[in-house]
């Protein structure tokens, strides 16, 4: 594992921005985590919720290769999937395209920026609900905590530091090597999107049909009722049991 510097914050706006501010610094491998964040958010600007309790993490990263940064969010599911496993023995399972489940609920979402330029630098932001014993109201019937579901309290730091590891031996051994496919097998194994119906919502439509495959850039193979397979480049998918 490289040596990265890990910064810790009691509060933040969103670990994402303070990332960012490291990166104007010409930083990289660089660590951002806070207990709290007052504006945390997800993908096309949506809220985060991010009480204390939860575990709030970018890593800023200057790879090589950023053609393939979806990979990079496929890498931190994968690591998160890893760690959960080895810290509480849960069987948890990735959904397209982001995000970390328990039994339907949502445990985990990930974030991956670019901020491009002269220098391209990438931040992934992971977002990992711990500790907490409750959820506000939007949000209280499709989130759980690892608390919620084992009935126990974890140890941030020390799930903290399992997926930093997993990720940067992942990044180093298959990302920074180009060997994607690698990267997408593994993924495949933790993942259950793959051959399942859904129904995929992207920001101007709904569709559904079967979940076939994942393309070379980390897109959704959906597979249409008149047989015309789609890719999906963005999206939200419900899966349909
Ligand atoms: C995501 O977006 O799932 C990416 C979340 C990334 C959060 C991390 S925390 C560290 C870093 N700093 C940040 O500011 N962000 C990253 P998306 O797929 O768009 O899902 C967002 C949706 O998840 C919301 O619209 C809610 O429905 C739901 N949601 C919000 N907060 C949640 C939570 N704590 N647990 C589970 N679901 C949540």
């Amino acid at each position: 594992m490289p040596p990265y510097g890990l910064y810790q914050f009691k509060s933040l706006t969103s670990t994402q921005d303070k990332a960012k501010e490291f990166y104007k610094k010409g930083l990289s491998n660089v660590i951002v985590v806070a207990d709290v964040q007052t504006k945390g958010r997800g993908r096309f600007k949506r809220k985060w919720f991010s009480a204390k309790g939860g575990l709030w993490m970018s890593i800023l990263l200057k790879p090589k290769n950023i053609e393939k940064i979806q990979y990079l969010t496929f890498i931190a599911a994968i690591c998160v999937v890893k760690s959960i496993k080895k810290i509480s023995n849960l069987k948890t399972n990735i959904k397209w395209p982001n995000d970390v489940h328990y039994k339907g609920k949502k445990l985990c979402g990930i974030l991956t920026e670019g901020i491009f330029g002269n220098e391209n630098f990438i931040v992934v932001g992971i977002g990992l609900n711990v500790n907490q014993d409750s959820f506000p109201d939007e949000i209280k019937n499709i989130a759980v905590s690892l608390r919620m579901i084992k009935c126990k309290e974890f140890k941030i730091k020390e799930i903290a530091k399992y997926i930093l590891d997993e990720f940067f031996t992942l990044y180093n051994k298959y990302y920074n090597n180009n060997e994607f496919k690698k990267i997408l097998r593994i993924w495949k194994w933790y993942c259950n999107t793959i051959n399942k119906n859904v129904t995929v919502m992207t920001r101007t439509k709904k569709l559904t049909g079967k979940a076939i495959g994942i393309d070379e850039n980390c897109n959704l193979l959906l597979k249409l009722k008149n047989e015309k397979i789609i890719r999906i480049v963005e999206g939200d998918i419900n899966v349909r049991y």
